[in-house]
């Protein structure tokens, strides 16, 4: 046992004073005509939770972690089995990883392949012994000094082979442990200088990259959902997949989307200028959600801070966007985030994880009020009711032309327009926070 001083984490409602019970997340409670753990279905992100150390640019690592063994090897196999016991005692069903996560590199790509192989038999075993389940993996072709100038994106054809051979292996084992997404977040897929970057051909030969990962999938017979995560900077000034809308329109020009759908992260939305709920509409009306990376980031600090998800009125704006989009089908609630370097306690791994959950479950409880209320729904009603006869109708029904449009609008005297009374649409969401 690696977590022994915690027991099973277990619903107690919103009474309880136990910092290790679940106050609001209740898997089988029914809202909105489904459980609530099917509305959740949340994963643990393996490189924050067992492999972070906890250092930052100005400190070493801190974190108190108690599955160091005799080496690499060792330690990697202590951490499944210390990873598996946290997700059974926080009973959460889904995790993902990085390749690197889970094995040591060793000492050239072959060595990492034949530790991917014993580690993912390793893990594989917790996963038919637990029932837990893997909701993507990806390759890390970021963190080594061999990507320094990007992976399928960099200047040098042998980093980009490196990195296919990777997502080959990442591939091999989405079939192996049943993954249901795989994801591609292009972690150096970006540029400093136009001065020395020839963009057209690295955003081409990225297209190229994401074809044959397509059709080594389909060669295996084993077809994840794709995800595309996109984050607009850090670690590179301009990151191609800046935001939703910019990766969606890069899978429509190469002709992609029936393949792929967007991993958004809530913090990455907010290094973008934008809202994680504006990120998840966009994706949503193209069809594209996919899965979400659950964390939030910190307005007064410019980087990606992957904190725990703790505000609960933020997370009901998402929540409600997940649910008006019917839900994330075959993805999930990843929780992309770190313990802040202070929380270096074994036990914060479980508090934050509870934190993150709990707020995830108060979002899903105010949007169930939301819901049932139609508050927001009828404001969206009366708002656009122009469009539901005459010229609107018309409009929407492609059914007129620019001429009829000038001639009714020679007609018109002054325009009416109403009010949006802003103030009070944003504050009535208080109301329906539980
Ligand atoms: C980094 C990203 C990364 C991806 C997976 O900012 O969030 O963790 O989710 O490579
Ligand atoms: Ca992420
Ligand atoms: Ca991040």
């Amino acid at each position: 046992m690696y977590f022994d001083k915690i027991d099973k984490v277990k619903f107690e409602g919103v009474d309880s004073t136990n910092p290790y019970a679940y106050r609001y997340y209740d898997k089988e409670k029914l809202v909105l005509g489904k459980r609530m753990g099917d509305h959740l279905p949340f994963a643990i992100a393996y490189w924050h939770t067992m492999t972070n150390g906890g250092d930052d640019p100005f400190g070493d690592s801190v974190n108190k972690r108690n599955w160091y063994g005799d080496n690499e090897l060792d330690t990697a196999k202590k951490r499944v089995d210390a990873f598996f016991e946290l997700l059974v005692k926080l009973d959460v069903e889904y995790f993902c990883f990085h390749d690197v996560d889970i094995a040591p590199q060793g000492n050239n790509l072959q060595e990492f392949m034949s530790n991917l192989d014993v580690m993912t038999d390793i893990i594989k075993e917790k996963m038919d012994e637990t029932g837990i389940k893997l909701l993507w993996n990806t390759a890390n072709v970021f963190t080594h000094p061999r990507f320094v100038n990007g992976a399928a994106t960099s200047p040098n054809a042998d980093v980009y082979a490196y990195s296919a051979a990777q997502v080959k292996k990442g591939l091999d084992i989405s079939k192996k442990l049943n993954g249901k997404n795989y994801v591609f977040w292009g972690g150096r897929e970006g540029y400093e200088t136009l001065l020395n970057t020839d963009m057209d051909l690295e955003e081409k030969n990225l297209a190229s990259f994401y074809k044959m990962a397509i059709d080594y999938a389909k060669s295996i017979d084993h077809l994840p959902q794709f995800l595309l995560e996109p984050k607009p900077k850090e670690p590179t000034k301009h990151q191609y997949d800046f935001d939703a809308a910019t990766t969606l329109s890069f899978l429509q020009k190469y002709d992609l989307m029936e393949y792929f759908k967007l991993n958004l992260e809530a913090n990455h939305a907010t290094l973008a200028g934008h809202t994680f709920e504006h990120e998840i509409r966009v994706a949503a009306i193209n069809n594209s959600l996919g899965s979400i990376d659950a964390n939030q980031g910190d307005l007064l600090l410019g980087w990606d801070v992957d904190e725990f998800p703790t505000n609960v009125a933020d997370t009901t704006l998402a929540v409600y966007e997940i649910i008006r989009a019917g839900g994330l089908g075959v993805g999930g609630i990843n929780f992309d985030a770190k313990v802040r370097r202070s929380s270096f306690e074994m036990e914060d791994l479980v508090l934050a994880h509870i934190a993150g959950m709990d707020t995830y479950a108060r979002a899903l409880l105010s949007v169930e009020k939301i819901i049932e209320d139609k508050f927001f729904e009828k404001i969206l009603e009366k708002r656009y009711h122009s469009y539901n006869n005459g010229i609107g109708k018309k409009i929407i029904d492609g059914e007129t032309n620019i001429l009829e449009l000038y001639e009714y609008a020679l007609e018109l005297n002054e325009i009416e327009n109403d009010s949006s009374h802003i103030e009070y649409v944003k504050s009535k969401l208080n109301d329906y926070l539980v």
